[in-house]
């Protein structure tokens, strides 16, 4: 097992598009593993592969309390979504920033498991969130880039102000 780096936004790697896995193999459970414990540790509740600089389709989710929920997505395709929510969002890639997005309230997704057999994942509520925001990333998309222009200008600002006290 290992911890994983992950990107801070603004950097330019978290706009990559991921790429389908063309074979679930011992490989990718590897990564998948490596992003379970980056994601448990960070803490967060979701983590997709682009975070890690890793620009394969890969998401690990787990929204639950006990922390012992883990979902691993492998080329996601969305089927369906449905109604609208709007949710505090944050990302482990915009450390400290929290603003509302409006997303679909449901969502249907298929995607491969760990054994490379595909499933159907029905979620809605903040799980519909995670996955909205974790197959954002894939698509080298951030939360921040549905705020306005002005908020995502500050946002950068305050980012590099804290990059700054941390270095
Ligand atoms: O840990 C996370 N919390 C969170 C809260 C509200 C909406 C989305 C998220 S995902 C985030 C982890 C992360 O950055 N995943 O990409
Ligand atoms: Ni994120």
């Amino acid at each position: 097992m290992a911890l994983l780096p992950i990107l801070r936004y603004p950097d330019e790697r978290l706009h990559c598009q991921a790429a389908p896995v063309e074979r679930v193999d011992e490989e990718v459970r590897k990564l998948a593993r490596d992003m379970a414990e980056t994601m448990y540790a960070a803490p967060g509740i979701g983590l997709a592969a682009t975070q890690v600089n890793v620009h394969r389709q890969v998401i690990v989710i787990d929204i639950s309390e006990e922390r012992n929920r883990l979902v691993t997505l492998i080329n996601p395709e969305l089927l369906a979504r449905e109604g609208e929510q709007v949710c505090e969002e944050g990302c482990l890639s915009v450390p400290g920033i929290y603003e509302k997005v409006s997303r679909a309230e449901r969502v249907t997704v298929r995607a491969l498991g760990l054994d490379g057999e595909p499933f159907t994942l029905q979620a809605e509520g903040l799980l519909a969130v995670c996955v909205q925001h974790e197959m954002d990333h894939l698509q080298g998309r951030i939360f921040v880039e549905y705020l306005s222009r002005l908020k995502q200008v500050r946002i950068r600002g305050r980012l590099a102000k804290q990059a700054r006290i941390t270095a």
